[in-house]
């Protein structure tokens, strides 16, 4: 009988959603069933020196719990919240011990780090006596990861801000350590406004890596002071630009929130815009058809068989490459189109010159393009083709984003290359270019087809992958190509979806996904709450029912 009912509540304790609301869900959590109250007098404390980045944020920590003002919207939480916080003990102290000592490197540095070398893990306890709380960490990251933790377990009622089940305990660090978002800023242009508050919206969900598409064949925005006629003739406008200092801006606005920039100037493809300031670089510049030369209007590639060119594409991925201090930079790669070089008189005369195939002359390009951003001591990032595609020398170092369908996942990790999950069929967040080139009215595939978080929640990063290929897996991303939106749709078209990835990368895949829709719910209240403007993921009636 005895055995019998704790059969039944364990069955009912596995079906009940979970208790709290932390977003990526810590691996290795103990909750207890205790409310504490935040006092007025809360403090964060840090014995050891530390850098500015830490005590900022430190006191955004402090500022989070006095203004997220977050309802408690999960099921089962409602109404007995307030009459179980009268016997609520009090917490007054947060206490952060930085096991690396006193000449601890800032957070900025801790994120900035070659990517394997990330060190994320932190320890949190919250005691439910009232005694203080305690984030224990090796690195200055790691606190930054423990604090964002920390600020998930707060709600607020009438009032007082407090939170539920304490004790609590976890040792957590992230399963995969590339947990990225990428944004294009070249087919539409998005302030550093925009910009800054995904970054903040990233860092609550523990991501760490901003992939920024800065440019493309239809606009030049980032202004190079080596190479100023790029935006000054291929920006929107004059004001739809991004300065050195706008870049020094968004890098050091990330770093503090744990964040490295992982920049992409897309060549030899993809590079249109740049005939306006370079016309002598730029094979089939706006030819027409455009869909014989290019993926997208307007076509227009880099003359890969030019020396010419291959030394101006070597010298501003370089100039790029310094303005930017992650060890990792994207040369792009992707959807080079023959068509384009087998009509243009220029790149004929080159091969025909050196007696090399395109093939070969690309080998050139990519060789000659890749060392300069090595001889900076980065390490190159590609789009797949570069690896399924094309017969190019790579240094075995390359990292590869898998973009075109999931299962090159396989091929990619079989020719023994690093690589990071970015692919359309789970985490393309816009609805495809087929839906704004050439879509037929009566198409009901509109959105060809929408990737719901669910979907790629439930992602298998391993999937096909024996354990060495396994190992090759640096994690992954959502991605916003932005032929469609704009700062108008920014946050709707990312928020909460792109959460999805951030957890499926640090918690590992197998989550539940009708209990991650609670959590994941609740997260997108804290969202708006901090200003992104975050959607909705079911009726609130769901949230505020009691359970
Ligand atoms: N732009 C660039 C794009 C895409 C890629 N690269 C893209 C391709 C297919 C879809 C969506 C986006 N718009 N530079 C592919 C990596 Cl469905």
């Amino acid at each position: 009988m005895r055995t019998f009912s704790s059969l039944l509540l364990a069955v009912v304790l596995a079906t009940l959603p979970p208790a709290h609301a932390l977003w990526p869900q810590p691996r290795n959590l103990r909750t207890g069933s205790d409310k504490l109250k935040l006092s007025d007098d809360f403090k964060i404390h840090l014995e050891a020196h530390v850098p500015q980045d830490m005590l900022d944020a430190i006191s955004r920590t402090e500022d989070f719990l006095k203004k997220d003002h977050l309802q408690r919207l999960i099921v089962g939480r409602g109404s007995s919240d307030t009459n179980a916080l009268t016997n609520a003990k009090s917490l007054s102290e947060l206490d952060l011990y930085l096991e690396s000592g006193a000449d601890a490197n800032s957070i900025t540095t801790e994120a900035q780090k070659p990517i394997e070398s990330r060190d994320e893990a932190y320890t949190l306890n919250v005691p439910n006596d009232g005694s203080p709380a305690n984030i224990t960490a090796s690195s200055t990251l790691g606190l930054l990861r423990g604090l964002t933790t920390f600020t998930q377990l707060w709600y607020e009622v009438d009032g007082t801000i407090y939170a539920a089940d304490v004790p609590i305990y976890t040792h957590d660090s992230p399963a995969y350590p590339y947990r990225g978002f990428m944004l294009d800023t070249a087919r539409n242009f998005f302030p550093v406004s925009d910009i800054k508050r995904t970054l903040d919206a990233m860092s609550l969900v523990k991501m760490n890596q901003f992939h920024w598409h800065v440019v493309d064949s239809q606009s030049f925005p980032l202004q190079i002071p080596e190479f100023m006629d790029l935006s000054i003739k291929g920006a929107y406008s004059s004001s739809s630009v991004y300065t050195p200092d706008d870049v020094k801006d968004i890098v050091a606005y990330a770093g503090a929130r744990g964040i490295d920039v992982l920049v992409e100037i897309d060549t030899p493809g993809h590079t249109s815009v740049i005939s306006k300031a370079y016309p002598g670089h730029i094979a089939c510049p706006e030819a027409t058809p455009w869909d014989i030369f290019a993926n997208e209007p307007p076509a227009g590639q880099l003359r890969l068989a030019s020396n010419e060119t291959t030394n101006f594409a070597a010298n501003l991925l370089a100039a790029v490459a310094r303005m930017f201090p992650s060890t990792i930079f994207s040369t792009g790669g992707d959807e080079l189109n023959a068509n384009c070089y087998d009509q243009d008189p220029d790149t004929q005369k080159s091969l025909n010159e050196t007696g090399r195939t395109l093939e070969q002359a690309l080998d050139v390009f990519i060789k000659t393009t890749h060392k300069a951003i090595e001889d900076l001591g980065k390490t190159p990032v590609v789009w797949e083709e570069m690896v399924l595609k094309h017969n190019v020398t790579l240094n075995p170092n390359t990292t590869v984003l898998v973009w075109e369908k999931s299962e090159n996942a396989k091929t990619v990790a079989q020719k023994g290359y690093k690589l990071i999950h970015a692919a359309s069929d789970f985490f393309y967040l816009d609805c495809g270019a087929g839906s704004w080139l050439g879509a037929s009215p009566d198409s009901p595939n509109w959105c060809d087809p929408f990737k719901t978080w669910q979907h790629s929640y439930t992602f298998n990063p391993t999937a096909n992958l024996t354990d060495d290929e396994a190992k090759l897996v640096l994690g992954g991303q959502h991605l916003l190509w932005t032929e469609q939106s704009g700062p108008s749709n920014l946050d709707s078209i990312v928020w909460p979806r792109a959460a999805s990835s951030a957890e499926l990368f640090w918690s590992g895949p197998g989550g539940n996904v009708s209990h991650a829709l609670e959590r994941l719910h609740d997260l997108s209240f804290r969202l708006q709450q901090r200003g992104v403007k975050s959607i909705p993921l079911q009726p609130l009636w769901c949230a505020l029912r009691p359970g």
